[in-house]
């Protein structure tokens, strides 16, 4: 099957060092990317895993703000956490390095110069949002504002993630300081762009044209309908003092933006590891025939396809990726998972609420992997995957299978005896399993591989229940050999074909089995382990002398469910209380400035969806003056159907404004109850006429 091996350089997504992990990055990229890494290992390739964290942008300095900390101290903080983590989650990075490091330093302020030096940068003096009260300028996430692109209200200032479009600041609607809160003046400030627009064509060529058949559809389609809007020249330098300093002279003051030194972590995570491995590092970014794969989450595409690809091109001497399998995103209990408001199942406290118990997220995490759709994850589904599939499906086979050669045969594994049909068709399928398992991991579907490692564990359990070895040994000793030979065949490749999936089992269960620990071939071996299964008698031969059972998991109770649950319950509760404050009273209008304000009396007369956008209505209101449409972010609160008729308050004079194509000429206005419901602004009106000043 594999043979030839392949130098591969696989990535994973920096994470932020502003929070720790969870089960949202695992399931959208660390797992994966593991499966992924530690399969192409076992297949004797030779693999650069790397990953880091991303310590940059404007985020760390933000958050460090809000714990009363220096930018570095957070950054220390969340990097030890995170990289202790994934050590003991088992996630097999050969380096995890961190942007503060000196290398990347020096890798990403080399790139720039380059690219500076061979002047692929515009430079350009432009108007920026600047905040006046904290003396700063806005750009990314010091700004929020509404999406020009589906009308959420709380887009950031690089991109929102209501509708992941990836946005400059300037073109947010009502941008507000995330700092202040104050509204936003501008001013001048001299920035480098990088040219995206003059990279389309080669984009269409490189992507569209030559990757239409092998990445994700929902890859494929984010950066088509990217590139089909026509792309823009995008500033990669910030005015901020967070950062790796410009390296230009006369941009003091000045760093990188975030998401053009963080892809090249990637470059400098694998200079790290080589400088410590005896290795060449550009034989992974610079030969041709390495491939070179991004593991992300969906919010993270247009980094991962256009930008960071225009950086590499525009350098002219790196490779480009192959793939970029991203992964859409996992939500917990029904509610979008969030660092800031704590809505997370946190990898560093499950690991301390479940000891030992790595396999069983790695397991859940895959079996519901957002591979292609937006998936839930639930306490209880995971308890029932844990009970009712790895302890009563994989688990318990194993059991027999140990516990009974232990009986039977002390331990040493039987000589069989004339196969039957089933045993032929038994040994059969399982040949069949790598090659399948294989395939499906190849094709970046690792919830359908893992499906098939546990059909293999069912069709172990099946065989068994059929034969039923405990009852033949009564009457045919002879043929209990030949079963428990079979059995302990399937045990063997289950042991090997769980490894990417769930590495600590498979250790448990190689070391059951007293297997061959090493099951990672070495590049150029010509057979490994994994293919062996197939072209081999068996991996368990007559004669091998196996150890003693133990329990490879463990029932997970009601009662741990329930502390789970309870957690989030907390979380829920502090979270309303938190909405629930009073927002204080704004600053104080005139009575010059509120009588500029033209409210009429309207009713909603037609209401239709937004096409693509989540929030969004589009409304005909009868406004007494005429027939008028608004585009109103009301979609999560109302069906169409059902406002249809309602009495509204509407401002007639609000300036026009396009959204999505649309032009809104007014607002309704709104207000929400507790649990966020969106409730229409009309008082008793009925009665009233449409148009009928309010004052
Ligand atoms: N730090 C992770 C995120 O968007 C971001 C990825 C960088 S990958 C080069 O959550
Ligand atoms: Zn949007």
């Amino acid at each position: 099957m594999n043979t030839t091996t392949q130098r591969y350089t696989i990535t994973a997504a920096l994470p932020y060092t502003n929070g720790p992990i969870h089960i949202g990055h695992l399931a959208g990229v660390y797992v994966p990317a593991d499966i992924y890494a530690r399969f192409l290992r076992m297949q004797g390739n030779d693999v650069a895993f790397v990953c880091g964290s991303d310590e940059h942008g404007v985020a760390i300095p933000m958050k460090a703000k809000k714990e009363g900390i220096s930018p570095q101290q957070l950054i220390d903080k969340y990097h030890a956490i995170i990289k202790q983590s994934f050590v003991d989650f088992g996630v097999s990075f050969d380096n995890y390095s961190r942007t503060s490091a000196k290398i990347h330093q020096e890798t990403a302020s080399g790139i720039f110069s380059k690219l500076y030096k061979d002047g692929k940068f515009i430079e350009e003096t432009t108007q920026q949002l600047y905040d006046a009260e904290a003396d700063q300028f806005l750009a990314d996430r010091f700004v929020t504002g509404t999406c020009p692109k589906c009308g959420n209200e709380e887009a950031y200032g690089d991109q929102c993630e209501s509708c992941g479009s990836s946005l400059n600041a300037t073109d947010l609607i009502n941008p507000k300081s995330a700092i202040s809160g104050a509204v936003p003046t501008m001013k001048e400030t001299r920035h480098w762009f990088l040219p995206l627009d003059q990279y389309e064509d080669w984009l269409k060529e490189w992507i569209l044209v030559g990757h239409k058949k092998d990445w994700k559809v929902n890859v494929y389609g984010q950066v088509k309908s990217w590139i089909d809007e026509g792309l823009k020249p995008r500033a990669v330098t910030r005015d901020l003092d967070w950062g790796i300093p410009v390296p230009v002279e006369g941009a003091e003051g000045k760093v990188l933006y975030v998401w053009f030194d963080a892809p090249i972590g990637y470059i400098s995570s694998t200079k790290e590891w080589a400088e410590r491995e005896g290795k060449n590092w550009e034989d992974y970014w610079k030969a041709k025939d390495t491939k070179l794969v991004h593991f992300i989450g969906k919010d993270n595409i247009v980094f991962h396809c256009i930008i960071f690809p225009i950086i590499l091109k525009a350098e002219g001497s790196y490779i480009l990726p192959e793939n970029v399998p991203a992964n859409e995103f996992l939500n917990l209990e029904g509610k979008k998972l969030s660092t800031s408001k704590n809505w997370a199942v946190w990898l560093h406290e499950y690991l301390e609420d479940f000891p030992g118990q790595q396999d069983v997220l790695r397991y859940v995490l895959t079996a519901n992997a957002p591979e292609t759709k937006d998936n839930d994850f639930t306490w209880k589904d995971f308890q029932a995957r844990n009970n009712n599939e790895l302890v009563a499906v994989f688990g318990n086979f194993i059991n027999r299978v140990v516990v009974l050669t232990d009986k039977y045969y002390e331990g040493e594994v039987p000589s069989p005896g004339v196969y039957s049909e089933v045993d032929e068709q038994t040994l059969a399928t399982l040949r069949a399993y790598p090659a399948v398992i294989a395939s499906s991991i190849q094709k970046y579907r690792f919830r359908e591989a893992q499906g098939e490692l546990m059909n293999l564990a069912r069709l172990g359990n099946k065989y068994l229940a059929d034969e039923e070895p405990w009852k033949v040994i009564k009457t045919d000793e002879e043929r209990v050999k030949t079963v428990m030979y079979v059995a302990l065949q399937i045990a063997s490749a289950l042991a090997t074909l769980s490894e990417p999936f769930l590495p600590f089992t498979s250790a448990k269960l190689k070391k059951i089995l007293n297997m061959e620990q090493e099951s990672v071939a070495s590049p150029g071996k010509e057979a490994t382990l994994w293919d062996e299964i197939s072209t081999k008698e068996g991996l368990l031969l007559s004669g091998h002398k196996i150890g003693k059972a133990e329990l490879l998991f463990s029932k997970i109770e009601d009662e741990q469910i329930q502390e789970q649950l309870e957690k989030l319950e907390v979380t829920k509760a502090a979270n309303e209380a938190e909405n629930k404050r009073m927002e204080p009273q704004k600053e104080t209008a005139t009575f010059e400035d509120f009588s500029k304000m033209d409210l009429r009396t309207g009713t909603i007369v037609e209401a239709t969806k937004m096409p693509k956008a989540n929030k969004l209505l589009v409304l005909k209101i009868d406004t007494g003056l005429d027939i008028r449409t608004i585009v109103s972010g009301i979609a999560e609160s109302f069906k169409p159907e059902e406002i249809i008729g309602k009495k509204v308050t509407v401002l007639v004079n609000l300036a026009p404004r396009k959204l999505r194509g649309v032009e809104s000429q007014g607002m309704i206005l709104m207000t929400e109850d507790a649990q966020g419901k969106l409730v229409f602004l009309n008082p008793d009106t009925n009665g009233v006429e449409n148009g009928t000043v309010i004052s």
